[in-house]
């Protein structure tokens, strides 16, 4: 099965070869570290992939660079129509590669398809950003002056992708970048090699048909170096970075410290409140898929469930009802192979998420937290899934009110359950955590509402109301707040931060006069 996934996208499939990970626009090479690509369903190794050393890395920044003044030159809308042939490119193999993305990450099939289409989604979105793009033009207090605030390319963006998204967030900054007139270089997470390479190779030909560098997308697969490098170098203007909190910190340092740019989009402990007058099998739904979806391994995953007193028996008795039968044969929360089209819960993507579950959910009971479910843990090969497989058991747990998961991020499908009396102090727990990335309301009052969506509201980049925390569509700008970096990608007024500005104010009269009525008559 792996080689048929692996030869519709023209990638090797013997695992004794090895695969060039680095692309600088006209060749691959690769004589860095050697990447293992894993299946988190079966353990069993997809490809080997060696990535880029510190020296290509800094030769394909230079290619990129040399890219991006032909992008520049290139009219918008012109842009936007090559995007829109990624677009095409990306729908013809959107099954196949939404498997590879299975695969490799460990997410169910529709997910792995729905993470390429979110990718066909922003390039739509794109394509119509690169006719509709503007920058201002301002009325002047000095007769015949106008001023204008000008958006113009940047250079090279940098994009730094972690291995739970391993195509849509790519999408987001390559499209955005494009549009705006920008080259990437783009380093993907070291877990999920093959699929990077799979999609560069899908939308190389693009750019050479159009007659720009394929350098406008180059690929530094790697670890560690590889991303210091590219965070590193004055040649990457803006950096877009998609990880944990605490690379994030160090990543946004070294830019901050080179003045450069950059989109971070880290942690998040989303949570979501249930008042007492929700739709409560909407909002079970809701929940469901939030908490356990992608085995709780998106940056948008609940991690926090706050109920209403009134409700809370009711639910969490629902919820725990739908958890408990996953271990039940026939049943349709099904857990298992992520290709296999009726699984909902796959893998986590690999052992060390695995030992992070497990010692969360021990820290929890060792210091008096409930688990309100009857399987927790590894998923035994009873269950027919592989032996050599991450898989887990989703879990509702009641930890104590200052356990210290409650402030942190553990990237797995936990959930901690916790009662509220009053709205205010629901939206107040809300936000006393240090991340600030989804949220989400369910409710019928319009006054709650408002409160939620105002001052006094949530405080994370993300503020639903009856809709989960995770799934959000491209058409708004994704990202979140505090320790989740500020950073906005993809949608609404995101492209504004892969632009430089300019105020231009110009004069055409025969006048010199200043502003702010200063004069200086010689
Ligand atoms: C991520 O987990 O890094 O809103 C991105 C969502 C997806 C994107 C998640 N559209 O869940």
């Amino acid at each position: 099965r792996a080689s048929r996934i692996l030869s519709s996208l023209n990638l090797p499939t013997d695992t004794n070869q090895t695969i060039p990970g680095c692309f600088d626009g006209t060749k691959w090479s690769g004589s860095g570290e050697e990447l293992i690509s894993k299946c988190p369903a079966t353990g069993e190794i997809l490809g080997r992939v060696r990535g880029a050393s510190i020296e290509e890395t800094q030769a394909a920044i230079k290619a990129s660079k040399e890219a991006s003044k032909l992008v520049r030159r290139m009219p918008a809308p012109k842009r936007g129509e090559i995007v829109r042939q990624i677009r095409e490119a990306l729908l013809e193999k959107v099954d196949e590669l939404g498997d590879l993305v299975s695969l490799e990450m460990g997410k169910i099939k529709s997910e792995g398809r729905g993470e390429v289409v979110e990718f066909i989604d922003v390039c739509d979105y794109a394509t119509g950003l690169s006719r509709s793009m503007k920058g201002n033009v301002l009325p002047s207090e000095r007769p015949e002056h106008t001023i204008y605030e000008n958006p113009n390319p940047l250079g090279v963006v940098g994009i730094l992708s972690a291995f739970n998204f391993p195509v849509a967030v790519y999408g987001w900054n390559l499209t955005i970048a494009l549009v705006t007139g920008n080259s990437t270089i783009w380093k993907p997470a070291p877990s999920t090699p093959l699929v990077s390479i799979a999609v560069t190779k899908l939308i190389q030909p693009v750019f050479e048909r159009n007659g720009l560098p394929a350098a406008a997308a180059a690929l530094v697969c790697g670890g560690i170096d590889a991303g210091k490098t590219v965070v590193a170098s004055t040649d990457v203007p803006l950096v877009s970075f998609t990880g944990s909190e605490k690379v994030g910190k160090e990543v946004g340092k070294v830019v901050q410290d080179r003045f450069g740019k950059a989109i971070l989009e880290l942690g998040g402990n989303n949570c979501v409140i249930v008042d007492e007058d929700a739709d409560l099998g909407q909002a079970l739904q809701g929940v469901l898929f939030a908490a356990v979806g992608t085995a709780g391994q998106r940056c948008t995953s609940t991690r926090r469930l706050l109920l209403h007193k009134s409700i809370a028996k009711e639910f969490i008795s629902r919820l725990a009802k739908i958890y408990d039968a996953a271990g039940t044969p026939g049943n349709s929360l099904k857990v298992g192979d992520p290709l296999e089209p009726s699984t909902l819960i796959g893998p986590l993507h690999n052992k060390l998420a695995v030992e992070k579950y497990e010692a969360t959910l021990n820290g929890i009971i060792s210091r008096g937290g409930e688990v309100l479910v009857s399987r927790s843990g590894r998923v035994k090969s009873d269950f027919g899934v592989s032996e050599e497989g991450n898989f887990v058991w989703p879990i509702l747990v009641k930890p104590k009110k200052d356990d210290p998961c409650w402030i942190e991020e553990t990237f797995a499908p936990i959930l901690s359950v916790a009662e509220f009396e009053t709205i205010e102090e629901a939206i107040e727990i809300n936000n006393n955590v240090p991340q600030g990335l989804s949220s989400s309301l369910f409710t019928s009052s319009i006054k709650s509402m408002g409160k939620w969506l105002g001052p006094d509201g949530s405080d994370c980049g993300i503020v639903n109301i009856n809709v989960g925390t995770s799934g959000a569509e491209i058409g708004a700008g994704f990202g979140g707040n505090k320790s989740t970096g500020w950073g906005r990608e993809s949608g609404g007024d995101a492209w504004k931060q892969y632009v430089r500005w300019s105020a231009a104010t110009v004069n055409y009269s025969t006048k010199m006069p200043l502003a702010q009525g200063v004069n200086f008559g010689v």
